[in-house]
């Protein structure tokens, strides 16, 4: 006999997905009881930690992640992390132990009461199967669901009495079952924007996260060559889509309407590759578009384009569209000048002053020197953001990842997901004292898996990019910016992380190399100074 678990875990293998990111309870033992031993179960303590490992991993493989969560409280704690994952494409698969079917309706403890709405509006889509045996089929819909472009959260609630049901003739075609994305961009409309992109005098390429999702980081490399065009990131980017040690490479716009119009001044054309137009964060009103620009956007996701406030937008595969963009172009023989970046203070003039910490700047400068330079950055460290982008190389796809939405508690989990995922790289976290208490139980799964993630933590006390926002919205006096008293390595000695701390660039730099050298996780805390974020 073949069981509705039977056939999922049979369902699951079948798509790769063997590595389950879960935190349990009493509804999601029934599925868990059974796993066979091909698969992987990865324990977080809190919900937002395991949606945010999984996150982490999903971007990293570039496929779909098993999540498993208890009920409508587990999935309540992982919602924030939901945010993430929906504006970054993340296809995360959520399954979450629901109570006995015939006992749901007399809201029994731990009974998801409407769990198909829980997770919404933060998912694709979400489903509790009417009957037991449309649970696996339910589970293949969600797959190709998270899967699709654009790709994102699923959800689904499933009882646990189902778990041990029979499987008649409806499940038998479900894991052979694929389901593919066809569309591309038409010859018609490839010739049309390669006519655009000739006839411009001064064309400037801005590209998003969907282009290091779709690795077309060296599709864009050539296309910026051709057109002779410099390539700015854009604003509030959650992955580096383009390698910063490119001479075209200019940074990341600034996340306001008249800061991005001031910067892309001068330019005829604006082509928005992979990124929504724009994600806005400080309002500074302004005009939309420098005089005589225009703007083109290509996009994966249907919404992302149609939201937009200005510009022509097609909403077409990241990775096909770039490829053939990039081969049709007419080169112009073009070549730009490296960006300057800005001046600094040789490394040892730039010692602590008495209890007050590192400049920003030196420890990115610090460790850019010293890190493999295949490095993975996990960035959450909000304040510092812009000081990060000056110094940091990243030079090859999937270098970058910070949380899509802002929702804090991504990074320390993600660099988690992310280190399972990609073994062969080193991965190393810069998080800010802040954020790190939104994810700080991720250090017990990195010392429990042996995942040998380096986190640095910067403290400098504060929710230092809150202080940044009071000063412009006038509002200093606010209470709840500051963040003293907490002592990380302590912290990380209680989840069973070696730490140190590191409170000058000598010790940084003994510290940094212990941490290459070790096989399991670090965690560096660095005193820093406080810096505007804008
Ligand atoms: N809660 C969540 C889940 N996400 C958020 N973005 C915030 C609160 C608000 N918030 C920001 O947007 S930045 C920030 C907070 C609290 C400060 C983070 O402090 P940090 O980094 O120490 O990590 P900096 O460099 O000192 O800003
Ligand atoms: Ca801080």
């Amino acid at each position: 006999m073949t069981t509705v678990n039977d056939a999922t875990y049979k369902l699951l293998r079948q798509h790769g997905l063997t590595t389950i990111f879960g935190n349990p309870g009493s509804n999601e033992l029934p599925f868990l009881a059974a796993m066979p031993k091909d698969f992987r179960y990865v324990l977080g303590l809190h919900e937002g930690v395991v949606a945010g490992m999984a996150d982490g991993y999903a971007q990293a493989t570039r496929r779909p992640a098993m999540v498993n969560l208890h009920a409508a409280s587990g999935s309540g704690n992982a919602m924030g992390a939901l945010t993430n994952a929906w504006y970054s494409h993340t296809p995360l698969v959520i399954t979450a132990g629901q109570q006995v079917r015939a006992t749901i309706g007399q809201e029994v403890m731990l009974s998801n009461v409407d769990a198909a709405s829980l997770p919404r509006p933060l998912v694709k889509w979400s489903a509790e199967p009417a009957s037991p045996h449309d649970v696996v089929r339910t589970i293949g819909q969600a797959i190709h669901s998270a899967t699709l472009e654009p790709s994102g959260p699923v959800y689904v609630s499933i009882p646990y009495d189902d778990w041990a049901q029979e499987t008649g003739p409806a499940e038998e075609h479900l894991a052979a079952r694929t389901v593919e994305n066809a569309g591309e961009l038409s010859d018609g409309q490839l010739a049309d924007l390669v006519a655009v992109l000739d006839a411009a005098e001064n064309p400037v390429l801005v590209l998003g996260p969907d282009v290091d999702s779709a690795r077309g980081n060296a599709d864009a490399v050539t296309l910026a060559e051709r057109l002779g065009a410099p390539v700015w990131v854009a604003p509030s980017a959650p992955r580096c889509p383009f390698p910063t040690t490119h001479a075209a490479f200019r940074g990341v716009l600034p996340a306001s309407v008249e800061g991005i119009t001031r910067l892309l001044a001068g330019h005829d054309l604006i082509l928005v590759v992979g990124a929504p137009v724009f994600r806005y964060h400080q309002h500074e009103p302004g005009n939309y578009l420098p005089a005589g620009a225009s703007l083109l956007q290509i996009s994966c996701d249907p919404g992302e384009a149609a939201r937009a406030p200005m510009g022509r937008a097609l909403v077409a595969s990241i990775g096909p569209a770039l490829r053939r963009l990039a081969a049709s172009v007419t080169p112009r023989g073009v070549q730009l000048p490296p960006r300057a970046r800005p001046e600094l203070p040789p490394l040892s003039a730039q010692g602590p002053e008495e209890g007050i910490g590192l400049a920003p700047e030196a420890v990115f400068r610090l460790i850019n020197e010293l890190a493999p330079e295949d490095a993975i950055y996990v960035n959450e460290t909000t304040s510092t953001v812009g000081a990060f982008w000056d110094r940091m190389d990243m030079r090859h796809p999937g270098s970058y990842y910070f949380p899509a939405s802002g929702g804090l508690g991504f990074g320390m989990p993600a660099a988690v997901g992310v280190q399972l995922a990609e073994p062969g790289r080193r991965v190393v976290a810069f998080i800010g004292d802040g954020s790190a208490n939104y994810g700080i139980t991720a250090l017990w799964t990195a010392a429990q898996y042996r995942v040998p993630v380096v986190f640095v933590i910067l403290n400098n006390g504060t929710y230092g990019a809150l202080r940044g926002f009071a000063a412009k919205l006038n509002a200093l006096d606010a209470p709840g910016l500051d963040v003293p008293g907490i002592d990380f390595v302590s912290l990380a000695a209680g989840y069973g992380v070696d730490a140190d701390r590191a409170a000058s660039l000598e010790a940084l730099r003994d510290c940094f190399a212990k941490a290459l050298a070790s096989e399991g996780p670090t965690l560096i805390e660095v005193p820093i100074t406080t810096v505007s974020p804008f």
